[in-house]
């Protein structure tokens, strides 16, 4: 059973009670749904698994349609939830950190902080894959309000229910990092029973948008879109920002959170506080996010190690990586899908 930190007890929680008349039934025929669904789904080559499925013009493992169907199903968005959206390796672990000693800063000291001994993934539930893990058990109603969720799913292919309902923090990265990034970390936790996925073969897959909750671009350009026509609703943060001028940002996530730092806070340092005890070096080097310090559950086969959450965390890997021709080509994409669009990104030399 997937677990996660309650804001007010330093343990791991586990869900007990479900609604559902007919838990048995309604599984079996959901199963059978999403079977049928993927059949009829255009495939390719997935980077940990072997198949991706293009759904909804996104792409996805068979593992995720099933949550994103569950969460049409069974999750029901509360006015006050606030989701933390993302596309793979752009910044989530970083703002999960953030958001969570943002969203509890009266509760804990920052000496003992459950931060420092939990990895940040452990804060709030992931819903692409906790709706399903915890399924049958899909009501979240035991958590603090604000509920605070992550998902990695586009703005479109979200219910409704919850984009016009809740607010979003939306974090995007340059996507030559991006992907990098990404290559790094699906390597890692790529089947076994599979060849290894080269460079050169992701990166192809990258630029023709076959990326798990990819087109890349797509995803960043939804959520664009909705926070120029919602501001109120969705804050739209870059990685690289937040690098170069972590305070500023995080005052900007509170305020939006609804939890503005008081004056009476910023002269007591807690924003420093804060940007620090969720900083790149204080998080990857604790012994919780190091080499056996803990990992986190996504499906019944895959558990990732927290380490695996922290890399360089650095801006720019891509150089190290990337021929000049292989740059010119993601700069040209990223270029031409944002044409028009007010937004610019990974404008890096
Ligand atoms: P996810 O999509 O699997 O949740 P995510 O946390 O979004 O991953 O991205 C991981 C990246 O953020 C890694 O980048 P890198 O591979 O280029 O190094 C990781 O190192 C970086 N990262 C993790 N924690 C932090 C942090 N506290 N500050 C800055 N970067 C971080």
């Amino acid at each position: 059973m997937s677990t996660y930190l309650l804001p007010d007890q330093n343990v791991y929680f586990h869900p007990t009670s479900i609604n559902d008349e007919n838990p048995n039934e309604t599984e079996k025929q959901e199963e059978s749904y999403n079977n049928h669904l993927l059949a009829t789904l255009p495939k390719d080559k997935g980077w940990r698994s072997e198949t991706v499925f293009q759904y909804k013009g996104f792409w996805l493992s068979s593992q995720v349609v099933k949550g994103l169907l569950l969460i049409h199903n069974h999750f029901n968005p509360q006015p006050t939830d606030i989701f933390l959206s993302a596309f793979m390796k752009c910044g989530t672990t970083w703002l999960k950190a953030l958001m969570f000693a943002t969203a509890n800063r009266h509760r804990y000291k920052f000496s003992n902080h459950p931060l420092l001994r939990t990895g940040p993934h452990s804060a709030f539930p992931f819903l692409d894959t906790h709706i399903f893990l915890d399924h049958p058990i899909t009501n979240f109603d035991h958590l603090p309000v604000p509920r605070l969720f992550a998902t990695h799913f586009a703005h479109d292919l979200l219910p409704t229910s919850i984009t016009s309902t809740c607010k979003f923090v939306y974090v995007c990265r340059d996507p030559k990092d991006a992907l990098i990034s990404k290559w790094h970390f699906m390597s890692k936790i790529r089947s076994k029973e599979l060849a290894p996925l080269s460079f050169n073969e992701a990166y192809e897959l990258f630029c023709n948008g076959v990326s798990e909750y990819g087109p890349f671009w797509d995803h960043v350009l939804g959520y664009w879109k909705a926070s120029q026509e919602s501001p109120d609703k969705i804050l739209f943060l870059k990685y690289e920002e937040m690098k170069r001028e972590p305070a500023v940002e995080l005052k900007k996530l509170a305020a939006f959170m609804g939890m503005a730092f008081t004056a009476e806070e910023e002269d007591q340092g807690v924003v420093e506080e804060i940007v620090k005890l969720c900083s790149f070096e204080n998080l990857s080097n604790l012994e919780v996010n190091k080499d056996g310090g803990g990992g986190q559950k996504f499906t019944e086969k895959v558990v990732v190690e927290n380490q695996e959450f922290f890399r360089k965390g650095m801006v720019g890997d891509w150089k190290n990586y990337l021929t000049e021709e292989m740059k010119e080509r993601i700069d040209f994409i990223t270029a031409d899908k944002l044409k028009n669009s007010g937004l610019t990104l990974g404008i890096t030399k």
